[in-house]
Order: C-alpha cells, then sequence, then structure tokens
C-alpha cells in the first residue's frame, strides 16, 4: 500500500426502500468498516463516506403499495439504515441522501455539464406507456412473463427468478404495475451517454491495468467489454427523482443509477464543503468502492465512464471489491418476499451481541462465490470460537493475573521454547493479516487475528499456569506475563472485526490501540495495573436460536403458500378439438355420494357409495389426498356414469368423478351451485 496516499472509502448507497439485511451487510459495510478500521490503526487519513439511495422506481412503488409519499417511505427508511449501521459500530464521516439541496444541485450541475459538452446523444424511442395511469411505465413499473424461464412476475429490468436481465420488450404479456392496463407504446425522448465510445479507453484502464482486481469483478468487466457497449440512457420519464436540467425534459428526471452515484460526491461536498476536491480531484487519493456484485456494471463501467466525460480531473477507482450475494438458510435472501434477516432487527433480539454478527458476516464472508448463513452456524461460531478460544483464553489470563499477582503484570522471567514459539506466531500473523486486509481478503485476515487467540488458548491449556502456581511462581508469572502480552495482542487486532470486544478488552488490560506495537515484546509492562476481569463473549443458548429459526420456517411456509397459490392459476392450453356426437357419447349426470371409506393401503383413493338416481354403486376416485370420507357423505358431485366398469384395488369401480384439476396438480370436487336432482343428465 502507498503510504504516501489518502483514501475515500465509499459504500453502495443502499435504497431507502427498505431496511438493510445481513446480505448487504456481508457483502458491502461489514468489509468496508473493517478496512477503514484498519487503516485508520495504522495512521492514514480517510474518509468513509455513504448514504441513502432515495430515488428509482423501486421506492416510487413501495410508497404506492403503502399508500403515502415517496418522501414519506426515504424518511422512513433512511433514519432505520442510518441508526442500523450505527448501532453495528459502522460510523461513516458522513451518512447522507441523494434527497439533499446539495445532491440536487450538483446531480443536475453534473448533467448540465456533460449536456453542454455535447457528452450525450438523444434518442427518440417507443417505450411502454400506460394509457389509464397516463404514465410511462419505467424499469419496474412494467411486468410480465420471463422470456427465459417463464416467471409470470418478471419486472421490465430483471427477473427476480432466474437472474436475468431483460428489456421491458422481451417480457411477454407485459402489464402496467399502476393499473394492472396493457401498455402501449408511446413516443418519447432521452439522452444516453455513448457508452461504446469509452470501450478502448475502459479496456486499457482496467483489463490491461487492473489485472489485481478480483476475478469476479474483473471476469464481469471483461464479459461487459467484450459484449460491445451501447448507449444508456441516463434520463426517465418519472416524477420522483432529480429533474433533467435542460428545456424540453418536463416529467423527466435522471436516471436513478446516473445520480445516485455523484451521490458519493455530493455526500463528500456536504462534509466538507471547502475540502472536499482533494478527495475527488486529486491524484493523492485512493478511491474505493465497496459494493456488490449486482452494482458492478454501474461503479466499473458507467459511473467511471460518466466521471471520464465530465474531466475535471475526477479520480476513479483503484479497487471495487465487489462480493458475491449471502443466502439465507439456503435460499436466496429476498427482500420483497421478506426473506432476510434484518439489520435493526438483529439489534433489538440480539443487544450487546453487534460483534458476534459481524464475526460470522466476515468468517462467512461471500468474498469468491456465493455464501450461506444459518442461525445454527451463527451459534456454533459463537459458543465454539468467540466464546471458547477467544473469550476463554482472555478470561483465564486475566482471572489468574488476578488470583496470583494482584492484577498487576508478572514480570517476564527466562523464555522456554513453548514462549518463544508462541511470541514469534504473532508478527507472522499479524505481517499476513496486514497483506490479507490490503487485498481485501478480510475473511482469511479474520482467520489470522484468530490464529493468535488460538495460539494463546493452546499455550495456556499446554503451560497449566495454575499448576505451575502450586510449585514455581516464576515460571507462573512468566506464563502470565505472556498471556497478558497476546491478550494486548488481540484487543489491537481484532478492533478492525470485533470493535466492540476489542475497545471492551483495551479497557480491562489499560492497553492502547496502536498496530505498530503488536506483537513486539512486553508492551504491558511488568507492574502494569489491569482491570476486572469481564466476559467478552456470552454462550447464545438454544432458545434465542430456535426463535429465529421458527420465524424463517413461518415466513418459508407463507413464501410456499403464495408460490403454490399462484402455480393453481395456472391455465393448461385448451385441447384438440372434437365433435358434439364425440361430446354426446359421455353420459354426464348428477349423484349423491351416501357412503365414503378409505381404500386400505393406499394414500389416494377412497371408495364412494353414490346414488346416480338410476341405481346404487361404487366408485373409486384418487381424491383422498384433498378430501376425508366425513368430508364427502352428503356431497352433491358430478360423474361420467357410462365409463366403462374398472377395477381399481380390487374394487370394481363404476364411473368416474367430475374434478377441477388445478395449475399445480391439485383436484377440486364439481358440486352443483344448487341442489339438483340425482340422476339430471349434463349437457
Ligand atoms: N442503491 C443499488 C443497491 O442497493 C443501489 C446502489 C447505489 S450505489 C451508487 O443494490
Ligand atoms: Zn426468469
Amino acid at each position: 500500500m502507498d503510504d504516501k496516499k489518502r483514501t475515500l472509502v465509499t459504500c453502495a448507497l443502499p435504497y431507502a426502500n427498505g431496511p438493510v439485511h445481513i446480505g448487504h451487510l456481508a457483502g458491502v459495510y461489514v468489509p468496508a468498516d473493517i478496512y477503514v478500521r484498519y487503516l485508520r490503526m495504522r495512521g492514514r487519513e480517510v474518509l468513509y463516506v455513504c448514504g441513502s439511495d432515495e430515488h428509482g422506481v423501486p421506492i416510487t412503488i413501495k410508497a404506492r403499495q403503502q399508500g403515502c409519499s415517496p418522501q414519506d417511505i426515504v424518511d422512513r427508511y433512511h433514519n432505520i439504515i442510518k441508526e442500523s449501521f450505527a448501532g453495528l459500530g459502522i460510523n461513516f464521516d458522513i451518512y447522507g441522501r441523494t434527497t439533499s439541496k446539495v445532491h440536487e444541485k450538483n446531480a443536475s450541475g453534473f448533467f448540465r455539464k456533460l449536456y453542454d459538452d455535447g457528452k450525450f446523444i438523444t434518442r427518440e424511442s417507443e417505450q411502454y406507456y400506460d394509457p389509464e395511469a397516463k404514465a410511462f411505465l419505467a424499469d419496474r413499473y412494467i411486468v410480465g412473463t420471463c422470456p427465459r424461464c417463464g416467471n409470470e412476475g418478471a419486472y421490465g429490468d430483471q427477473c427476480e427468478k432466474c437472474g436475468s436481465t431483460l428489456s421491458p420488450e422481451e417480457l411477454i404479456n407485459p402489464r402496467s404495475k399502476l393499473s394492472g392496463a396493457t401498455p402501449v407504446k408511446k413516443k418519447t425522448t432521452h439522452w444516453y451517454l455513448p457508452l461504446q465510445d469509452y470501450e478502448q479507453w475502459l479496456r486499457e484502464w482496467i483489463l490491461e491495468g487492473h489485472k489485481e482486481w478480483r476475478t469476479n469483478v474483473y471476469g464481469q468487466v471483461k464479459s461487459w467489454l467484450d459484449g460491445g457497449l451501447q448507449p444508456r440512457a441516463v434520463t426517465r420519464d418519472l416524477d420522483w427523482g432529480v429533474p433533467v436540467p435542460v428545456e424540453g425534459a418536463e416529467g423527466k428526471v435522471l436516471y436513478v443509477w446516473f445520480d445516485a452515484p455523484i451521490g458519493y460526491i455530493s455526500n463528500t461536498q456536504e462534509l466538507l464543503p471547502d475540502d472536499w476536491e482533494k478527495w475527488w480531484k486529486s491524484p493523492d487519493t485512493r478511491l474505493i468502492h465497496f459494493i456488490g456484485k449486482d452494482n458492478i456494471v454501474f461503479h466499473c463501467i458507467v459511473f467511471p465512464a460518466m466521471l471520464k466525460a465530465y474531466g475535471d480531473g475526477y479520480i476513479l477507482p483503484e479497487n471495487v471489491p465487489a462480493n458475491e450475494f449471502l443466502n439465507l438458510e439456503g435460499d436466496k435472501i429476498s427482500t420483497s418476499r421478506g426473506w432476510a434477516v434484518w439489520a435493526h432487527e438483529y439489534l433489538r433480539d440480539f443487544p450487546g451481541k453487534q460483534d458476534v454478527l459481524r464475526y460470522v458476516l466476515t468468517a462467512n464472508a461471500p468474498q469468491t462465490a456465493d455464501n450461506d448463513f444459518s442461525w445454527k452456524d451463527f451459534q456454533a461460531r459463537n459458543n465454539n470460537e468467540l466464546v471458547a478460544v477467544f473469550g476463554n483464553f482472555v478470561n483465564r489470563a486475566l482471572v489468574l493475573t488476578h488470583k496470583y499477582f494482584g492484577g498487576k503484570v508478572p514480570a517476564c522471567g527466562p523464555l522456554q521454547d513453548v514462549d518463544k514459539e508462541l511470541l514469534s506466531e504473532v508478527p507472522a500473523l499479524k505481517a499476513s493479516m496486514e497483506k490479507n486486509i490490503e487485498e481485501f481478503k478480510f475473511r482469511e485476515a479474520l482467520r489470522d487475528a484468530m490464529g493468535i487467540a488460538r495460539a494463546g488458548n493452546k499455550y495456556i491449556s499446554d503451560t497449566e499456569p495454575w499448576k505451575t502456581a502450586k510449585t514455581d511462581m516464576e515460571r507462573t508469572a512468566t506464563i502470565l506475563n505472556i498471556c497478558l502480552q497476546v491478550c494486548a495482542d488481540l484487543a489491537i487486532a481484532f478492533e478492525p472485526f470485533t470493535p466492540f470486544a476489542a475497545a471492551r478488552l483495551r479497557g480491562m488490560l489499560g492497553s492502547s490501540l496502536d498496530w505498530e506495537i503488536l506483537g513486539r515484546p512486553q508492551i504491558l509492562p511488568a507492574g502494569h495495573t489491569i482491570g476486572a476481569a469481564e466476559l467478552l463473549f456470552e454462550k447464545i443458548d438454544d432458545a434465542p436460536i430456535d426463535a429465529q429459526i421458527t420465524r424463517l420456517q413461518a415466513i418459508k411456509a407463507e413464501i410456499e403458500a403464495k408460490a403454490k397459490a399462484e402455480e393453481a392459476k395456472h391455465i393448461v392450453p385448451q385441447k384438440e378439438e372434437c365433435s358434439f356426437e364425440d361430446f354426446e357419447k359421455m353420459d354426464i349426470r348428477t349423484a349423491t355420494v351416501l357412503e365414503a371409506e378409505r381404500v386400505p393401503k393406499t394414500d389416494k383413493l377412497l371408495k364412494l357409495t353414490i346414488d346416480t338416481g338410476l341405481d346404487r354403486r361404487v366408485i373409486v376416485s384418487g381424491i383422498a389426498e384433498y378430501y376425508k370420507p366425513e368430508d364427502m357423505v352428503g356431497r352433491q358431485i358430478c360423474i361420467l356414469a357410462n365409463l366403462k366398469p374398472r377395477v381399481i384395488k380390487g374394487i370394481e369401480s363404476h364411473g368416474m368423478i367430475l374434478m377441477a384439476k388445478q395449475g399445480d396438480g391439485s383436484l377440486r370436487i364439481v358440486t352443483p351451485q344448487e341442489k339438483v336432482n340425482n340422476g339430471s343428465q349434463i349437457g
């Protein structure tokens, strides 16, 4: 890492249309926070910028659903999100908003300069328009069937079921989300950034110049570039956003992905009105964007092209360490379906356990591939790692120091091999941690930090100071001296990962937060007084974990019920034509069930004795999955009376009961709406 440079760290601006969940935290905010804390400990100048993304269609849709204004929505979620971050110790220098005055002016000015400099092209195109709501249907305002997977609820920009990127034109049976109407095409004009003009430059800058970027990021950029870039619309027909600042653009706003990244700059300006330029326009600043994988194209292609087009000395990102996705209990996290663990609810349900979540999300970080969060793993990592290794080691060292040495760091005597071995491990792990963090490998860096705790825990178990205390106080002093030095190392090493516990540990030890002393001998001098031993981490028992699992099971049941109800709506195509004579051959009549019983040793069959008006007969029917025998008795049904008798499980069945088969394959008996005489012919 270049010592001279200052670092500007940005985190993707979360959409203020919902709270943040563990997927956001694991993908963007926890890694960024580790990085920033680390740089600060090393005395680097850092600016840490984030804020809410308050424009875009998802926000207006949410407002519509809830019957309030978009401003109400963003006000509500901006505050929830801001508090969640603060609660988790993610302390941005500024957490701004894209509805701020500063941003509106800045984004508008940015567009205007590109416009004046002739950097845009305009295009007239036909876009979907809702004739009832009298509005153009941007992006998510249009839904239809996905041409790739058949999902009937795919959006105009994306299918959430199969993950394909779509354009509204590709949707089959498009519908307006505003009124449900079938949209019509209408002419409209928009401004486009001709991305293809920047293709060569992007190739050189990233594909040639940044081969060190993560393979997932580099690979995505390469495939976009190899696919050929197209002009990209930067305006929308919408009434929520930054108005397009040119004449003849009434009813148009900047596309949310045009204004949102400019938000990074606006938020910096808001914080440092006179000093912001050194963060954005100086070659001495390294810009690092922390984002999730779905934002790669915007941060590696579109925003850089915007900055390049603008000129004026704007710097480009030095790295974009985008993460893959975190799943929850094996399924994709989904805000709209409610399949998530929300940060604010976690803070409510697990007060004082911010570090545990930070730890687990880092240990399982989806750095190179999607990864999974499960509550059982969360519990196990807390109990077996934080409590049993880190906490246990620290606790034993402190308690024994109080017991044998009155809470004063004892003097270190001659070192044995086992001591030297431990003491040499710390600087090696420190060096590895530095390398890993600087290469954005936070999971590996955490493993290094935990390696120090593991080594300490093993050392205290092997050297058994509680036993040496009976015979050799000098040796005991040395062992505990070394243990306390390692505790002080841990108080530094864990600051980026579990800052709350690290601060408490420093409080107990009366030690300092100085990265450079990590691993040095005797950082706590002999005779130094330590505070009382408190537990760093507490065991989490089954009850709160089971409560979370039960909550998720209920959500899953609800999601499945909804999906099934959707599936049941599926209509099978019409069969081939038949003649009236074909139909006439079928003798369909009404009848009443007199007796019903399950056919033994089968799951699906009921034996029904029915009164057909003509006779009393037995029909065996495959409806036992849907109806109990007692549901059937006395019920009027319709039967195909003249079906050739068949023997089913040894019972002769005379006819067939008419049933409605739904899209999901489930069956429902067809019962006449009004009571009719048995034996009435249907036709
Ligand atoms: N709000 C998308 C997202 O949360 C978007 C990020 C903007 S970063 C400039 O995935
Ligand atoms: Zn699809």
